[in-house]
């Protein structure tokens, strides 16, 4: 274990039986430490929990309602990122003293190597997967031992492996790649990336954090523990995020895909620049690339600058940028069926990642939106559409929301359709679509209330348009 932290045998208290904290009561029980694992969920039953790990066989299981002694036992309670930190159960914890961390802090503590971090509303994912390719090329190189001190890389975060589940592999010669997301960043304490990157904030789980300056201060937290010596990769192009680079202790190197920067990475017409030291190197032009949209520029600028920060060539940054594809249920092309091409954009969670699927998309859309309610709002999502979306098909609960906004703002209301699943909204656009348009899943919402995740959702829409019948 790392020497930063001494934990001599505390007790924990491991909250929530999903992917995060199965894996770190595996990670406290492998390294000796008591664990109780706790869940709010009354359906689950022990059994089946226990037999989630060989190594749960002798631990405390707790479900339902919270006891106050089981509290009173523990010194740490290690959140999974679902769990609000403003739960009564967690205040209760509060006041009893025990420390907050969630699963991110808990590996961190672990970790042998360095760490390389992602957050932002949208572009997270993408940007995570990219940098993963490129420090994993690097670290296939011969000599990357010696040039860049890296010989293996692992992939951790939101993008939906647990840190803790894989931290005890890292070593001093090892890299991180972690995807971060807000929920995570709430309970880190000493987690400190060598590179640091938001990508940008806009409205987006507020029904969790409540107020924007909430959500963006958990963003920001990212950076908390960074300094001189490491790096914060900010987009030029955020407000918000110019002024906090002013209060970042890392040097920040900034993107944009809009200013030409005398230092940091550009787009320069067609061009990918990094500008850096009195220098400037073409990365790539965005013709070369496989990712589609401003967004995705932005996705590969970012994930290039930190590479280059940490010292991969850029030879070897250039040559990953260009091949590499879109990861799955992000505007991820699935089929072509009598002339109607079928788009999933599953993980178009929020408005603000479904604007960037509308842009991208070149032809007559029939668009399925809605699902899970985030306290979001959709005018700006509705006003992207610039007249491309000729049917537009809603389902879950932000459906009527949604269909209100939209004939507020003077959308046809014979245009909308209201459905109650899935196959119910990709029958109806099947049945009106015609050769030359486009059907594209992007629903602005979450996925909950109907389905597990966003990657069942969009594996959902892909099983059923690859079955329709030409
Ligand atoms: N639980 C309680 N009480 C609560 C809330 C949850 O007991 O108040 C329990 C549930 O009953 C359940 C468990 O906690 O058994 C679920 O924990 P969780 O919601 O944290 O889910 P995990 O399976 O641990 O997955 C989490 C992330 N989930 C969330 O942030 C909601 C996954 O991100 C992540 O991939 C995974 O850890 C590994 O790191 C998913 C996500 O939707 C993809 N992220 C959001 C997003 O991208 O927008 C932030």
């Amino acid at each position: 274990m790392n020497s930063k932290i001494q934990l001599n045998g505390k007790k924990f208290l491991v909250f929530g039986a999903g992917l995060s904290g199965i894996a770190a009561a595996e990670l406290l029980l492998r390294n000796g430490f008591p664990v109780i694992l706790y869940d709010g969920n009354e359906k689950f039953t022990e059994a089946e929990i226990r037999g989630k790990s060989p190594l749960f066989a002798g631990m405390q299981i707790v479900l339902g309602a919270l006891p106050e002694d089981v509290i009173g036992q523990c010194e740490i309670v290690v959140l999974s990122p679902g769990v609000p930190t403003d739960l009564e159960a967690v205040e209760r914890m509060r006041s009893a003293g025990l420390a907050i961390w969630g699963e991110i802090e808990l590996a961190s503590r672990f970790e042998q190597g360095r760490i390389l971090a992602v957050t932002g509303t949208n572009g997270k994912t993408t940007t995570v997967s990219l940098l993963g390719e490129i420090m994993k090329y690097a670290a296939s190189k011969e000599n990357a031992v010696k040039d860049i001190g890296i010989s293996k890389v692992e992939v951790v975060g939101n993008i939906g492996i647990p840190y803790t589940s894989v931290v005890e592999h890292t070593a001093c010669d090892s890299v991180t790649v972690a995807e971060i997301s807000s929920f995570q960043l709430e309970t880190v304490h000493t987690f400190c990336p060598q590179v640091s990157a938001i990508l940008n904030i806009t409205p987006d789980h507020l029904n969790r954090h409540h107020t924007m300056e909430n959500y963006q201060q958990a963003k920001m937290r990212i950076a908390m523990n960074q300094h001189e010596e490491q790096a914060c990769v900010l987009n030029y192009e955020d407000t918000v995020l110019r002024a906090f680079a002013e209060n970042v202790k890392a040097k920040v190197v900034f993107f944009s895909s809009k200013s030409k920067l005398s230092q940091g990475m550009y787009l320069d017409g067609e061009d990918i620049v990094w500008a850096m030291d009195g220098e400037k190197t073409v990365v790539c032009n965005t013709n070369q690339l496989q990712l589609i949209g401003l967004h995705n520029y932005e996705n590969v600028m970012a994930a290039a600058a930190m590479a280059l920060i940490f010292g991969v060539p850029v030879e070897q940054v250039r040559e990953v940028v260009q091949r590499f594809t879109a990861v799955a249920h992000r505007i991820e092309y699935v089929v072509t069926k009598r002339g109607v091409r079928f788009y999933n954009d599953s993980k178009g969670t929020n408005p603000d990642a479904a604007i960037q699927a509308i842009h991208a998309m070149k032809w007559p859309t029939l668009l399925i939106g809605g699902g899970y309610d985030k306290d979001s709002e959709y005018e700006e999502w509705i006003r992207a559409f610039a007249g491309k979306v000729k049917k537009f098909v809603l389902l879950g609960a932000t459906r009527e929301k949604i269909k209100a906004a939209a004939l507020r703002l003077g959308y046809p209301s014979e245009d909308i359709v209201l459905v109650d699943s899935l196959e119910e909204a990709v029958l109806t656009c099947y049945e009106h679509a015609v050769s030359g348009d486009a059907v594209l899943l992007s629903p602005a919402c979450a996925s909950w209330g109907m389905f597990r995740d966003y990657e069942q959702r969009g594996d959902m829409f892909k099983d059923m348009v690859r079955g329709l019948k030409e």
